[in-house]
């Protein structure tokens, strides 16, 4: 071992050790009652800044990974009020996502995945308010449509990539949705023992292509790399627009322990992908074929991927609105690492190169770098302002450090209760972010809110950097887990309140109760089924043991608010029906007997009304 490796070693116990304190952050005051004294003046604006009178709207909304609860979470900032949960990789019986026939064929059999990173869909760099892309690290991403806040798609699990952590995030006309290994892995089903892991395991980039017209997404390309550890993603814009950056930490090809084994180096890397010129390969027919995905290698398609040395174990790694600075947060230090994509581009023109990782050039790191900026300890995340500044997560410090691109200085800090992982800046990823709000997503809440037992909250603290100085203003709470979340101005979402009779062309759909009723072909019955206030027609049927039933469930309502229900607990499903929408639910009727069903949607004075029976008859 060098000396660099036996310092860097030393100096990686000493962050670890540092990382791990921070799970004991101090514990807030435990009284319930206002602060005074001097603090009530600042109160009492933080207050008015985030008080939105009743029947008042909001000015943007949050949209907060839901982890591994498989949901995203919909807040309206700055009220920070939780607005409603859209189901995507979990069936969520609030809604029925999962149980009628077409989301339980998106969940194909899954029931839970580890959401990360919400991307909303951009056009020219901003977003436009169409879609919003969620990464499941199964290796799926979901497509939540913006016009009624529902998970349309499941793309996935994609072939050969390992564990999408570096994911969702899209380049800047929605021409791609990015994925990447963090636990490499053998491609081709072969089971490798883990101790050929340096050279017989490999990461995955990928970019997922998203059809402008429907959003429908496919596989475009994949490049196989080195066994690292893909961490985190951004796409380029503007100068950079045409490229995309990974992190990764595990340079050290190494297993075990890894807080240990991977901390070794003073560097790790950040990739930079050249993703034109990976269509371009793929469309050439440069790919291999494994596992039935186009897959590059890289050594043998010179110009598609270049290193960046980054220390030390880098996290986020985050590109400035005007695409010229690619920061990378090396979390186990004090500094954050801004390139210069100009730079980079001379580097490479130069072939600047001190080496290669199984042929992929490493940049010289003096060459491309442009500061080391010292924000604090345990850099994360960055995001952007619109006047230069950008802001910095520390998860060690448990603060927010605010910092100037060009000038590399430090300005102002806040603290956060308590350890920050990813923080969120309103339109903080476009090319032209809004300012105002920043949101700090944190990973502990302990002592700030009533307790509830020891599985804890997550708290998100708001936070106004609308002034020189940035100022907290609130607390929420939320479930478990968010890392990102994405922030976008209000007015660009127009979202529908009914589904318009006109579009519903379901071949099941009925709307009169007049044409309900049950139809029977062998042993396949059809209920074509009509919920309006406040009847469930038929109120009854009837089936025979071993029949393919499928319920098809219309609501015939067009105003707004009116959802029904349609619950069995004897057959284990609960629909929710939107006006104007019809869903299906089929299942085999195994089960003699009688089994009630009812409106789960409270709609009207006579919902409890709402009900009927299903007869099963025994052969
Ligand atoms: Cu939580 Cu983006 Cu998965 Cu950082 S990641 S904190
Ligand atoms: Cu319909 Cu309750």
């Amino acid at each position: 071992m060098t000396t660099t490796n036996k310092s860097a070693l030393a100096f990686a116990g000493v962050a670890v050790v540092l990382f791990a304190a921070a799970h004991c952050a101090p514990s807030a005051p435990k009284e319930r009652a206002h602060r005074g004294g001097g603090a009530t003046s600042d109160v009492a604006i933080a207050a008015q800044k985030t008080y939105i009178a009743p029947g008042d709207l909001d000015e943007y909304y949050l949209f907060s990974s839901g982890g591994h609860s498989g949901q995203m979470y919909v807040f309206g900032v700055p009220s920070m009020r939780h607005l409603v949960t859209i189901p995507v990789f979990t069936p969520y019986p609030a809604t029925g996502y999962g149980f009628d026939d077409d989301t339980r064929a998106m969940l194909a059999g899954h029931s839970w995945d580890d959401v990360h990173h919400p991307a909303l869909s951009e056009t020219a760099g901003d977003y436009d308010g169409r879609w919003l892309f969620a990464n499941g690290i199964s290796g799926r991403i979901g497509r939540i449509d913006l016009r009624d806040f529902k998970t349309k798609e499941i793309y996935g699990p994609a072939p050969n990539v390992s564990g999408n952590h570096a994911s969702a995030f899209v380049t800047p006309n929605s021409e791609y949705v990015m994925m990447a290994s963090r636990f490499s892995a053998p491609l081709g089903d072969a089971a490798i023992p883990v101790s050929e892991y340096a050279t017989k395991y490999k990461g995955i980039i990928a970019g997922v292509k998203i059809d402008p017209k429907s959003g429908h997404m496919s596989l475009g390309w994949e490049i196989q790399t080195p066994p690292f550890d893909w961490d985190l993603g951004d796409a380029g814009k503007k100068a950079s627009d045409g490229w995309m950056f990974f992190t990764c930490y595990n340079s050290e090809r190494a297993t075990g322990k890894l807080e240990v084994t991977a901390s070794q180096r003073d560097r790790d890397y950040i990739a930079a992908v050249d993703w034109r010129l990976a269509e371009k390969a793929i469309g050439e027919g440069k790919g291999a074929e494994i596992n039935g995905a186009k897959v590059l290698d890289p050594a043998k398609v010179p110009g598609v991927m270049y290193l960046l040395p980054c220390g030390k174990s880098p996290h986020g790694v985050d590109v400035s609105p005007d695409g010229k600075y690619i920061v990378g947060n090396g979390k186990l230090q004090g500094v954050t690492t801004v390139f210069n994509f100009e730079k980079i581009q001379t580097a490479i023109r130069n072939k600047d190169f001190t080496g290669d990782e199984d042929g992929i050039p490493i940049l010289k790191y003096e060459s491309v770098k442009d500061a080391e900026v010292p924000v604090g300890l345990g850099p994360l995340h960055t995001q952007f302002g619109p006047d230069g500044y950008a802001y910095t997560s520390l998860f060690v410090d448990s603060a927010i450090a605010k910092w100037k691109l060009g000038t590399w200085e430090v300005v102002d800090k806040v603290p956060m209760s308590y350890s920050i992982g990813h923080l969120c800046a309103a339109e903080g990823d476009t090319v032209s972010p809004d300012g105002k709000y920043l949101i700090g997503l944190n990973k502990l809440s302990h002592g700030r809110h009533l307790s509830v037992g020891p599985s804890q909250p997550e708290s998100s603290q708001l936070v106004d950097i609308s002034g020189e100085k940035m100022k907290l203003l609130y607390d929420a709470f939320t479930e478990p887990e968010p890392h990102y979340a994405q922030m976008i101005k209000a007015d660009k979402l127009h979202p529908i309140e009914v589904y318009p009779k006109e579009e519903n062309h379901h071949p099941l759909a009925v709307w009169d109760v007049k044409d309900a009723g049950l139809t029977r072909n062998g042993d396949r019955v059809i209920v074509k089924t009509v919920v309006v206030r406040s009847t469930i027609t038929p109120t009854q049927f009837e089936v025979k043991l071993g029949d393919t039933v499928t319920i098809a469930i219309t609501n015939i309502e067009q105003t707004t608010d009116e959802l029904h229900g349609f619950g069995m607990p004897g057959y284990n499903f609960n629909l929710v029906i939107d006006p104007g929408e019809t869903k299906t639910v089929t299942f085999k009727a195994d089960k003699p007997g009688v089994f009630y069903y009812y409106c789960t949607n409270f709609c009207s004075a006579l919902h409890q009304e709402m009900q009927g029976y299903m007869i099963v008859k025994p052969k």
